[in-house]
């Protein structure tokens, strides 16, 4: 059944690979699954078309046959739980994978995304000067609690699973701030994913969606 995915019609990143599209590329790559992209213009994600499929206007959405998912982490489970290589089959091991999707999502993302909101949206305010650094200090919390646990692995935990692509994604968008250079392992650790060509071919895929297609206006 074939799969299409919604994406910004051009990133704001210009094709860095950091609008979350990148993120459910990558897992259809590991999955082996084709798929197609919808682009989606900033006005028609407003739209009612768009917010039938997902209703807070954002990108990506999932598309298979009768099934329409949103929010990346639903999506990765869903062609995790559905295709071999993004998690493991032992139940244990599973629920730890899953775990690490989790925290990914919900404890290393959140400051990540308060830098990113603090410097690009609301960087004309006065107080945004001073509340960077306060930030930038609870992603280095973050990220020195997860070096540390992820020591001289290669992943996060066994084999690598949906936790270590959703971590990867999730750390790669610190690494504009230069953050992600001040923890070698984890750098290492983003590098390690980067070098996996189901990343390389999603990385690809988007940057020439992004750089290649016309956009009409
Ligand atoms: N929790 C949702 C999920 O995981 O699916 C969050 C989805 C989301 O934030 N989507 C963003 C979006 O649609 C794109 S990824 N934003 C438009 C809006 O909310 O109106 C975030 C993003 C945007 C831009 C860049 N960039 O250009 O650097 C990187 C990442």
């Amino acid at each position: 059944m074939t799969v299409t995915i919604t994406a910004f019609e051009r990133s704001p990143d210009g094709g860095m690979g950091l609008a979350r599209d990148t993120r459910v590329r990558w897992a259809l790559e590991e999955a082996g699954l084709p798929y197609e992209v919808r682009p989606v213009s900033f006005a028609a994600m407003k739209e009612p078309a768009h917010l039938a499929v997902q209703p807070f206007g954002q990108i990506p959405t999932y598309e298979e046959g009768d099934l329409v998912l949103f929010e990346t982490g639903a999506i990765i489970f869903h062609i995790a739980s559905h295709h071999a290589g993004l998690l493991p089959n032992e139940a244990n091991a599973r629920a730890r994978a899953i775990t690490w999707m989790f925290a990914a999502l919900n404890t290393v993302e959140p400051p990540i995304l308060e830098l990113i909101t603090v410097k690009f949206t609301e960087g004309d305010k006065p107080w945004s000067k001073e509340r960077f650094p306060l930030i930038a200090d609870r992603i280095r919390n973050r990220l020195g609690q997860l070096s540390a646990r992820l020591g001289d692995a290669e992943w996060l935990d066994g084999a690598f699973s949906a936790g270590d692509l959703l971590m990867v994604s999730v750390l790669l968008r610190t690494r504009p701030s230069g953050i992600l250079n001040e923890f070698p392992s984890l750098a290492a650790y983003v590098a390690r994913g980067e070098a996996r060509p189901a990343y390389k071919r999603a990385f690809a895929a988007q940057l020439a969606f992004n750089t290649a297609q016309p956009v009409a206006g």
